[in-house]
């Protein structure tokens, strides 16, 4: 983010065909099957529709909470899917190499079985979790959200996942929590952008959270996307999707979720603070000092077809608004 031109990073890795525009409804759904209060029927509420996705081989805790799945809790709309090709070869995952192509190719080397993570800080039930127990209470739900990354494109992800808040529950905290503190796994014989030593980045990656954004129900942690396990450049096993904020808030391939008295020093903030706040909500009205965030390129699209669309504040989540009245956003960006 810092060191590359955000426009001048179409590198295409794969030929994409348009999926057909996906129509369904725009509201939560009380619960599968629930009744539809709108005309619009959702297409296939199911994972048939993802037939075309390789299924690939999936983990035996996953294929179990697959039977359950709430599908289309949330949906964009009538906003199409970013296809599968794009979703997985267009990523931003550092440890992996600097490039968009660079998780696709390198990040299949992560070793994400056995995958633990460490649950720390002010909560009453701290302690290593493994990821089938950390999971194992949870209904997936499949949730269509906007993906708005700060270098100005965006994708359309269906990702699988549970509400963040279930998790930081049972995990009681205190009440000196104030913020959740993220940081991800640091493997150098695993990871080439670690090791190559030509980041800046000052690893683990760490993000950060303030309690009650943490606790809206649109904060997630993902295990999958297009109906299937989340592949490792994505942020495999386990991450964080908050899509009110830019991307670079959504921690891939988490190991250690701290609940904290202080808000914590995050990744991009620390490198950048005058570019990359610490809020980094999706604002059209508050431009990046090397460019404009009012508008954003909407994936896949090429030099005929530039698909640039406005930018909506909080990604259009306008359900977050109330997290941050009375807040300066110009301010705390
Ligand atoms: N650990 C880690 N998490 C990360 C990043 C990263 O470099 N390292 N990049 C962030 C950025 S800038 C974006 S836009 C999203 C991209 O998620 P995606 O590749 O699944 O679309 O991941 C975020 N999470
Ligand atoms: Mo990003």
């Amino acid at each position: 983010m810092l060191i590359k031109t955000p426009l001048a990073s179409a590198e295409r890795e794969c030929d994409i065909t348009p999926e057909a525009v996906y129509l369904s409804r725009r509201h939560f759904m009380a619960a599968a099957g629930g009744a539809m209060a709108l005309g619009v029927l959702p297409a296939q509420a199911d994972a048939t529709r993802y037939a075309h996705v390789e299924p690939g081989s999936m983990p035996g805790w996953f294929a179990e909470k697959l039977t359950a799945v709430r599908w289309q809790a949330v949906t964009a709309g009538e906003e199409a899917l970013t296809p599968y090709p794009d979703v997985t070869h267009y990523n931003n995952f550092y440890e992996f190499g600097t490039n968009k192509g660079d998780p696709a190719r390198h990040a299949g080397k992560l070793e994400v079985e056995p995958w633990s993570v460490m649950i720390d800080g002010e909560v009453a039930k701290p302690g290593p979790v493994s990821l089938e127990q950390l999971v194992q209470p949870h209904r997936l739900e499949e949730r269509i959200y906007r993906l708005r990354c700060v270098e100005a494109w965006s994708m359309v992800i269906p990702w699988l996942g549970f509400p963040l808040a279930e998790l930081l529950k049972r995990a009681e905290p205190t009440g000196n929590a104030r913020f959740v503190r993220f940081e991800t796994k640091v493997a150098p014989e695993q990871m080439a952008g670690v090791r190559s030593g030509f980041s800046l980045i000052d690893w683990p990656y760490v993000e950060g959270l303030r309690m009650d954004e943490a606790m809206h129900p649109l904060a997630i942690m993902a295990v999958g996307l297009y109906g299937r396990v989340l592949p490792n450049q994505n942020g495999a096993p386990l991450r964080l999707v908050v899509p009110w904020k830019y991307g670079f808030k959504s921690i891939k391939s988490i190991v250690r979720i701290s609940l904290v008295a202080e808000q914590p020093k995050t990744t991009w903030e620390s490198l950048a603070p005058d570019e990359y706040g610490f809020y980094a909500n999706v604002n059209p009205g508050v431009d990046h000092p090397r460019w404009s965030q009012a508008t954003e390129r909407r994936l896949p699209n090429s030099l005929f077809s530039p698909n640039v669309i406005d930018t909506r504040l909080f990604n259009g989540y306008d359900e977050v608004a109330s997290l941050y009245a009375g807040l300066d956003l110009r301010k705390h960006y």
